[in-house]
């Protein structure tokens, strides 16, 4: 078999959408097909900076906003050699959140615009694939109650998924529109196509930086 490098592959969306079932799920049925994957999420709260992003999502501590939103992002970068290493080792990772939710969450902030929100961000290693788990607010509120951190309530993921929006339109990067309203198993049908037809096709694709 040529060698082939794994696929950066990012699932985002509002919360309730689902995101962290659907990349479990993908991990599993991508190693039971016989190509190897792992999980990562961010942020990652394993780390010195996860942790204080971690105490500050769980309001035990207060940050100021662009000192948050900069450790968010140093909290991506401080993995980057990680994920290139298990990239070139054939290894695909499904990434809970990335970039974008450090975008769209600080950008619903009043006063953030979308460029300043991600300039720390441009160079990561770019996703060959983000899927978008789209849900409407009413239906993620039908979905049951908020959790008890930080962002959220109703009105700000509203605001978030606007962001989002606004971010879907750039066509450098590799959107997918999900529909996350069906069943856990129509979502993961839907996801597992995606996905396999990215982990096919970045053979001999080197891998991008992001915004750049
Ligand atoms: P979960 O651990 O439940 O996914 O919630 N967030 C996330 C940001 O504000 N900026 C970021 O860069 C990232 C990755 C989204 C984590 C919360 O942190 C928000 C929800």
């Amino acid at each position: 078999m040529t060698y082939r490098r794994g696929a950066l592959i990012v699932l985002e969306g509002v919360d309730k959408a689902g995101k962290t079932t659907q990349c479990k799920k993908l991990v599993q049925a991508l190693q039971q097909s016989g190509r190897p994957a792992e999980m990562m999420r961010f942020p990652d709260r394993t780390t010195k900076i996860g942790q204080l992003i971690s105490s500050y999502l769980e309001r035990k501590s207060n940050l100021e906003d662009h000192t948050v939103h900069l450790l968010f992002s140093a909290n991506r970068w401080e993995l980057v050699p990680e994920i290139k290493e298990k990239l070139e080792q054939g290894i695909s990772l499904v990434v809970d959140r990335y970039a974008f939710s450090g975008v769209a969450f600080t950008s619903a902030k009043p006063g953030f615009s979308l460029d300043w929100c991600k300039s720390p961000d441009v160079g990561l290693p770019k996703p060959d694939l983000v899927m978008f788990l789209k849900l409407s607010p009413s239906e993620a509120e039908g979905r049951g109650e908020f959790g008890t951190e930080r962002y959220e309530t109703t009105v700000f993921q509203r605001t978030v998924q606007s962001r989002f929006e606004q971010l879907m339109k750039d066509p450098s990067v590799n959107w997918q529109v999900i529909d996350a309203a069906r069943t856990i198993e129509d979502v993961h049908t839907d996801i597992k196509e995606h996905t396999v037809n990215a982990i096919n096709k970045v053979e001999e694709q080197p891998l991008g930086e992001l915004w750049k």
